[in-house]
């Protein structure tokens, strides 16, 4: 049995592992993390760690908190919070420990702490990464779906909500009664305009406990809109033994793995001030929205593309299916002529062209082994933000979308719960069951125009989209040539 990670190790790990500078003994919670999965361990709390390094107060340290399941805690709990990032691509490894994590609670074990830290006076930010579905919004329209089981639970259990609007709100009403300072609340999520989105979620939860509490949140607490950015995969077997390795034969079952791109603009609207995450890499903007907006469109847009017609062709990484030179030029023209021209204007001087660039190289990092299906999951929360916002405004600009609607196509093929070579996958997706019944009722249709006007209809993914001019027959073109030729075909005749 191989030593576990500790503060006690940290000391004799090799020379060419970095970590953390300051003095963990030292650090006093600040901040507190809904969703600490592998994301905000490689992102927020490395940016953190930095600041710390960097010199900044030791009063931001970082309660993670899982929303759902135990494993995290599990791991990081017997290693005092420590973990290993490790960095890959092309060029190298980079390994370093991160010590800005404190503790982790299970919500569903204790709830109560987890109310107790968000109400605390010592908390002056509450972060949040919890996936789109976390949200509990209607993903066309985001408005809070007050019939989702949780959400009723949580407005009638204020002492052991469930979702992390719950968690907020209640924690927040303990706060306010308290006369706690005020709280700001970051949300790191992949949403358009993540902030005002869970600004909106919150205050209508709290219309329904009390409308002074609405208010009150309204007054004092901020929500900073923010941009984020690194690819970070699911940890699996290999990297925890690769971690393992470069920790001298130190076991971590709490590794990550990420590329080394990182990027973070966040709205500088704090209620109760905040680290200085610059030494990390953040930048603080008056505005994050025109970066929002590129980096949904362009680099999750894109990523979603990849893993649809991935998924389906039997490219099972994101590396190995821009291998393929068609799959690549595809991409390319996708973000050029479709995408880009939509999010140019908000950004003066901003280089797209480089910017385009870079994606494709970061998405060929080779040392990730990005699965396609990771990538494919959820796709009824990811889309309308990804791709349906672009699709409306070139639509409303008679411009053509024929890119966007061959990945629009190649999702539709997604749902029916089997790839090209009959190889059959779960359809994760909150919105699972719906989607098969959609899928099944469109397949049952005779042709193919017929069957892409089902797949528009269906409102919580495409709202106001059922009604538009121009969508339903190059989506039905586009299934077509996907279900008679199948994508590797398909992408060769569009980039000839
Ligand atoms: C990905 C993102 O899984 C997905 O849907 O598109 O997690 C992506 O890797 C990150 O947003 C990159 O910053």
């Amino acid at each position: 049995m191989s030593e576990r990670l500790d503060s006690s190790r940290l000391a004799s790990l090799p020379a060419a592992v970095r970590r953390p500078a300051f003095d963990r003994v030292a650090l006093k919670r600040g901040i507190v993390h809904l969703g600490l999965g592998a994301f905000a361990r490689a992102h927020l709390a490395a940016i953190n760690d930095d600041a710390l390094d960097a010199g900044e107060a030791m009063d931001w340290g970082i309660t993670g908190v899982s929303l759902r399941h135990a494993d995290v805690r599990d791991a990081l709990e017997p290693q005092q919070g420590l973990y290993a990032l490790t960095l890959r691509d092309a060029a190298g490894t980079r390994v370093r420990v991160i010590g800005s994590v404190l503790e982790v609670l299970v919500a569903p074990e204790e709830p109560g702490a987890v109310l107790e830290r968000i109400a605390s006076a010592a908390t002056r930010i509450v972060s949040l990464t919890v996936t789109e579905k976390g949200y509990y919004h209607d993903p066309a329209t985001r408005a809070l779906r007050f019939d989702h089981p949780d959400i009723v639970h949580d407005l009638s259990h204020p002492e052991a909500p469930r979702s992390a609007i719950g968690f907020l709100v209640h924690g927040l009403a303990r706060r306010r009664a308290d006369g706690a300072p005020p709280l700001t609340l970051l949300s790191l999520d992949n949403l358009p305009a993540n902030g005002d989105t869970l600004h909106g979620l919150v205050i209508a939860f709290a219309e329904r406990v009390s409308s002074g509490l609405a208010r009150w949140i309204e007054r004092d607490c901020r929500f900073p809109n923010s941009m984020v950015d690194r690819i970070v995969p699911r940890t699996v077997a290999a990297d925890l033994a690769q971690a393992e390795a470069a920790l001298g034969g130190v076991h971590d079952a709490g590794a990550v793995v990420a590329e080394p791109f990182l990027a973070w603009a966040v709205e500088d609207r704090f209620a109760s001030g905040r680290p200085d995450w610059r030494a990390g890499g953040a930048q603080f903007v008056a505005r994050a929205e025109p970066f929002e907006k590129l980096k949904l469109r362009l680099l999750n847009g894109a990523h979603s593309a990849i893993a649809y017609l991935g998924v389906q062709a039997g490219w099972d990484t994101v590396d190995r299916a821009v291998a393929q030179p068609a799959l690549a030029r595809f991409i390319d023209a996708l973000l050029r002529d479709e995408v880009a021209p939509t999010v140019a204007a908000e950004l003066p001087g901003f280089d797209l062209a480089a910017y385009r660039a870079q994606l494709l190289q970061r998405f060929a990092n080779p040392a990730l082994a990005h699965r396609c299906a990771q990538i494919a999951m959820d796709g009824s929360q990811k889309l309308p933000q990804r791709w349906l916002g672009t699709v409306r405004e070139r639509l409303a600009a008679g411009a053509p979308i024929e890119h966007l609607v061959l990945a629009l196509a190649a999702w539709c093929t997604h749902l029916r719960g089997h790839d090209e070579a009959g190889r059959s996958y779960p359809l994760d997706d909150p919105l699972a069951a719906p989607l098969a019944a959609l899928q099944a009722a469109a397949m049952a249709r005779p042709t193919a125009q017929e069957r892409a006007a089902i797949f528009v209809r269906f409102a919580p993914v495409f709202g106001d989209l059922a009604d538009a001019q121009g969508l339903v027959a190059p989506l039905a073109r586009a299934l077509d040539a996907l279900a008679s030729q199948g994508v590797a075909a398909t992408l060769e005749k569009f980039t000839q």
